[in-house]
């Protein structure tokens, strides 16, 4: 059961907040001291997603500095292609690298129990957090979206355009698909599972769906991503799906009416009026300040939350950054930021 008391739930259920609540994407992260000193402790990232104490520690370290609305699960996104039997490490300065699937024979299928047997200390982690977190702070589950998964699947790691995975799926778009309905079936039940382990509403990060044009963006991002959030209203209807298709322009539009989500994550490139007259209608929204702006600080820093404030906080709206906080984002200028949302008046 999902809290209706929580702003953020209210929010994304569609109510106008007089007090917009607020979180940031990457709010854990190192450009926290106390995550690079628990960070420092272990060599391997993906083993630190698999320690429900350590994660539960790592989600309430911005909630404790900040008093954020809402704590989102320390996880990562790649914990569903190491959950179906891929290889995945992160290096250094590089970030994930998957073994890559070169060709048909290597598109691995979706295996409730292995998933259960990988995934279950990040279900025990979200269960934690909802203990740990004082009353009145959401907990956010999320997961990749199949189609940005499938592309890290593919390419083996991010930092270019993708260009493997976008041929494969034009060249061979029937052996994509069994590869997109796999990642569907896990994307599905990791959500769900967070949501049973009481995940007060989930997130679906779609980073590369601006790489997409029209088409493939209908059937790569939309279709998908309208059957994850089928399967997981089935299972929890009352819990509100955010999505987070960044980059995709025009194409939010439709993203917003098709998907069956809540609300929509906007990146920093989504004008406000635009977002509020074409978006807010429909769904509630979050976004969408830029995370370099959180680096650089100053006086533009007010004069930019007061804009996006004036045109989308008297809708349903969630204030967040267009993408994630920066390793190198000084934390004064996050603690600058919310103390100016807090302070703004409709
Ligand atoms: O300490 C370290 O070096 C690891 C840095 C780090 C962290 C803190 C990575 C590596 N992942 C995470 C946690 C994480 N990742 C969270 C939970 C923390 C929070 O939000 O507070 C979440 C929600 C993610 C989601 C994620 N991981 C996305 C989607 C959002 C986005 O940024 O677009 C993606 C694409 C990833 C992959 C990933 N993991 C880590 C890196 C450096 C990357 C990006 C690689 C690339 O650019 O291709």
């Amino acid at each position: 059961m999902t809290d209706l008391a929580l702003a953020l739930v209210r929010t994304l259920k569609g109510e106008t907040l007089a007090k917009p609540p607020l979180w940031l994407m990457r709010q854990a992260g190192r450009y926290l001291p106390e995550y690079r000193e628990l960070r420092g402790k272990s060599e391997n990232f993906l083993e630190l997603c698999y320690q429900p104490q350590t994660c539960v520690e790592l989600s309430m370290q911005p909630i404790r500095r900040f008093g954020f609305d809402a704590a989102i699960i320390f996880s990562d996104i790649m914990v569903i292609p190491d959950a179906l039997g891929r290889k995945v490490e992160f290096r250094e300065g590089v970030g994930p690298v998957l073994e890559p699937i070169a060709d048909e024979r290597d598109i691995p299928s979706f295996e409730a129990a292995r998933l259960a047997d990988r995934l279950a200390p990040v279900w025990k982690a979200v269960a934690g957090l909802k203990a740990t977190r004082p009353a009145n702070v959401a907990v956010i589950g999320f997961a990749g979206a199949p189609w940005t998964i499938a592309a890290y699947m593919v390419e083996g790691r991010g930092g270019g355009e993708f260009t493997k995975a976008r041929r494969w799926a034009w060249r061979d778009s029937a052996s994509f698909e069994r590869l997109i309905q796999a990642l569907v079936a896990a994307t599905a039940e990791h959500l769900v599972k967070q949501a049973d382990a009481g995940a007060d509403a989930v997130q679906i990060f779609d980073s590369w769906a601006g790489l997409l044009g029209e088409s493939q963006f209908e059937r790569w991002v939309i279709a998908p991503t309208r059957e994850v959030v089928r399967r997981f209203k089935a299972a929890h209807p009352e819990i509100p799906v955010i999505g987070f298709p960044r980059g995709a322009g025009a194409l939010y539009r439709d993203y917003a009416s098709k998907t069956g989500v809540d609300a929509v994550g906007l990146d920093s490139t989504v004008p406000l009026a635009w977002a509020r007259d074409e978006l807010q209608s429909r769904v509630a929204v979050q976004g969408n300040f830029d995370n370099q702006a959180l680096v650089a600080g100053g006086a533009a820093l007010k004069t930019e939350v007061t804009r996006i404030l004036d045109t989308l906080g008297r809708g349903p709206f969630v204030f967040n950054l267009g993408h994630g906080v920066l390793p190198e984002t000084p934390p004064e200028h996050v603690a600058e930021l919310v103390g100016l949302v807090r302070a703004w008046k409709a």
